[in-house]
């Protein structure tokens, strides 16, 4: 029998076992790909990509020959809080028990540039990472880990140069020489002005800075990935795994433009860029992500004629989803993340973190993190995985899912290029706007069910026990960091720190010169991480995004539905009944600019009728206070994500009493624990809305509050 005609057998059979047209099965991702229930040899048909082989160009099947026969993955877990004393403790210990490399989380007072001690981050510091104030807090960081041994990797983006610098004469200071420094610094600034927000300066500036860095660790510190280009943030932000690895590969090919316009020959640095991706839920498309992103990129580097092979390899960090993880039933996270750590190893990465199963609410215990490190452990030395590179080639459904993969996001990749290249469309707000549609299209169908979570939409738990979290006392840790910036402001001789300070400046505004290279001066006189950052604000300015609100996003996914209608009209009459519409303001306070929660909630309760007022990014309390005032808005709605609610919520309700508006209602919604309630609602907070909670829901709460203030 033809093979054809043994397809329509099987299609004829799954016909009746089906009862119906197999086309009811096919299921429309929301990448735009459209997987069918069976896969055959006629969809590797067209298929070009098939037949090469690891470490070979393309690179599809890896980016080395023997692939983790050779050596395994890095088990590279992201951590970090409290003190650099309490951080290095927490490394030291990972180290001790198997994980292989250190990847550092900064608090976001370090990411946002301010010193510990600068009011605007009271509510910050030490709390989603660890609080960095200059090279002397580096130098503990780092005590008894050989820098030229171990490598390390730092997430940071806004406060890169002084942050590099310090680490570099910390190093240098532990004995190791720049060029025997083996690490990472993400320095991936297009990203955060897409989702992440932890930027300083202004789109231009900040390109020059990843430039700068790009050409300083080339010629300084060839161990080092100057950049880790990252898809991770537009995922957990929302994004569709197309969109995902798009708009990284066209943010990769801008730094590539970047660093050739500073006069770099393309080999001489493009075998030390890296890249980040996350890894959710869908399994064999995210192995399958992998290995297309792999392909584009060796496609993208081509267009720059590099001599080296080495130039068009694409070598990445993953870490499984942090979006994935749930508060409800939250020892089923561990189950997903060991899902998501086998997809990304079949994916072939080169570095990996593991999520610890508490992080949908706080940051990971001692005990959490060794789960989430022996997740990985086990991978490698119990499923042997290891012993076989890119398993999953040849077949069917993964081959087709890379070139569908590919074909979609090589799509829209030139739709960037076509707009004049990914700066100026970030400027333009295109990623940022197409990934929040696509964030508030997956609120709707986890709300309506289409899309099942355990534990959390479907077969909930009826009671729950709480589990151990962990919590930062944040004003101890401010305290000592204030302390120890005030010992370092009387020990450093002040006149060397002006000096520096003053040529830095200089070298920034004036457009020449190596930004990185004149801040390891300052670094070394002790200018701290808010000064350096400061001088390089005085010259650049600072980035101020104007936030805006997707529509008819939420909406249309529940057109025609009853509950969603009953809600509309209930918005409707109390409409009448104030004689205007309800206004809600969505606040975020304190450094923390995680806004995807935010901006769903802002983008479905405006289509269901609520007037909403996005508050800017990075408020002050009285700051919020004073828009809500002026707004005069009905609800203040605080999103927290950054386990600052403790601090800023209670300030924020002081500050609306202030200024006489406490009939404003509080609601404070985002990574909250439940331990965390009583003490909001013990001050002024009139509900709290934790992880996983239906944004329709969320509504109803908020309509109950306002109609039984007005019943009042
Ligand atoms: N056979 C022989 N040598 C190998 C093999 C193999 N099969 N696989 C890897 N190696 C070598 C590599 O060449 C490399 O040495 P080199 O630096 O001298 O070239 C060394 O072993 C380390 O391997 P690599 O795959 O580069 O892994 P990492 O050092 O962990 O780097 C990378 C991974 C993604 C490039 C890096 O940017 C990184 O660690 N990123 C982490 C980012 C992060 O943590 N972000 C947090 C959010």
């Amino acid at each position: 029998m033809k093979y054809e005609e043994q397809i329509a057998g099987w299609e004829q059979l799954a016909r009746s076992e089906l009862r119906g047209e197999i086309e009811g099965r096919i299921w429309h991702t929301p990448e735009g790909i459209d997987i069918k229930p069976l896969y055959t040899a006629n969809d590797l048909e067209g298929n070009d990509y098939l037949g090469s082989l690891p470490g070979e160009k393309p690179f599809l099947r890896g980016p080395r020959a023997t692939m983790y026969a050779g050596r395994p993955w890095t088990i590279r877990q992201y951590a970090g809080f409290s003190t650099a004393e309490a951080s290095n403790a927490f490394y030291r210990k990972g180290l001790a028990a198997g994980q292989q490399g250190v990847s550092v989380a900064f608090d976001l007072a370090t990411h946002r540039g301010y010193d510990s001690s600068h009011p605007r981050v009271e509510g910050d510091v030490g709390k989603a990472g660890v609080a960095i104030d200059s090279v002397e807090d580096m130098k503990i960081l780092f005590d008894g880990i050989p820098l030229d041994q171990i490598s390390v990797s730092m997430t940071m983006n806004g406060a890169v140069i002084p942050i590099l610098a310090s680490f570099i004469v910390a190093g240098e200071e532990q004995g190791v020489p720049r060029a025997l420094l083996s690490g990472t610094i993400q320095n991936d600034i297009l990203k955060e002005f897409m989702v992440r927000n932890t930027y300083i300066y202004p789109p231009e500036p900040s390109m020059r800075i990843v430039a700068d860095i790009i050409e300083y660790t080339s010629r300084e510190m060839p161990k080092f990935n100057s950049i880790s280009i990252s898809g991770y943030h537009m995922q957990e932000a929302g994004a569709t795994l197309v969109q995902e690895l798009a708009f990284t590969l066209a943010d990769g090919r801008e730094y590539v433009r970047a660093a050739l316009k500073k006069g770099l020959d393309v080999d001489d640095f493009a075998g030390r860029l890296s890249f980040f991706f996350a890894i959710g839920m869908n399994f064999f498309m995210e192995a399958a992500k992998l290995r297309a992103a792999r392909l584009l990129w060796t496609r993208i580097m081509e267009e720059f004629q590099p001599k080296k092979s080495s130039s068009l390899i694409l070598r990445t960090h993953c870490q499984t989803s942090g979006v994935s993880l749930q508060e409800q039933d939250p020892y089923n996270n561990i189950v997903r993340t060991a899902y998501e750590a086998m997809s990304a190893v079949l994916g072939g990465t080169q570095s990996l973190h593991t999520n610890s199963f508490d992080e949908a609410i706080a940051l990971p215990t001692e005990f959490s993190a060794r789960i989430a490190r022996n997740t990985q452990l086990i991978l490698q030395h119990e499923t042997a995985v290891t012993k076989v590179v890119d398993p999953l080639a040849g077949s069917y459904y993964v081959e087709s899912l890379t070139k569908e993969l590919a074909d979609a996001a090589w799509t829209l990749i030139e739709e960037v290029e076509a707009r004049g290249g990914m700066t100026k469309a970030v400027i333009e707000g295109l990623p940022k706007r197409l990934i929040e549609e696509a964030a508030t299209r997956r609120q709707a169908a986890i709300d309506r069910g289409a899309e099942v979570i355990v534990g959390v939409n479907k077969y909930r738990l009826e009671n729950e026990d709480q589990i151990n979290i962990f919590d930062i006392d944040n004003k101890a840790v401010r305290e000592a960091q204030v302390d120890r910036i005030e010992k370092i402001k009387r020990q450093r001789n002040p006149k060397s720190v002006a000096a520096a300070l003053a040529v830095l400046e200089r070298t920034a505004a004036s457009g020449k010169g190596n930004i990185l290279e004149v801040a390891i001066e300052g670094a070394r006189a002790r200018a701290t991480v808010g000064e350096i950052s400061d001088a390089l604000r005085r010259a650049f300015g600072e980035h101020v995004a104007t936030p805006k609100v997707v529509r008819e996003i939420y909406g249309q996914a529940y057109a025609g539905e009853p509950e969603y209608e009953t809600l509309v009209a209930r918005l409707v009459a109390l409409t009448g009944s104030l004689g205007e519409k309800p206004r809600i303001m969505v606040a975020k306070l304190g450094q923390d600019g995680h806004d995807r929660g935010a901006k769903v909630i802002a983008s479905a309760f405006g289509d269901i009728g609520f007037e909403v007022i996005a508050g800017a990014l990075f408020q002050t309390p009285d700051e919020a206070a004073d828009l809500a005032v002026k707004s005069k808005v009905h609800v203040v709605g605080m999103s927290s994500l950054a386990a600052g609610h403790k601090t800023l919520a209670p300030q924020l309700v002081e500050a609306l009493k202030m200024r006489g508006a406490d009939e404003i209602i509080v609601v404070v919604g985002g990574v909250v624990p439940r331990k965390d309630y009583e003490f909001l609602l013990n001050h002024g907070i009139a509900a709290v809305f934790g992880p996983g909670t239906n944004v329709l829901e969320a509504a109803r709460a908020v309509l109950d509050l306002m109609e039984g203030k007005r019943r009042n």
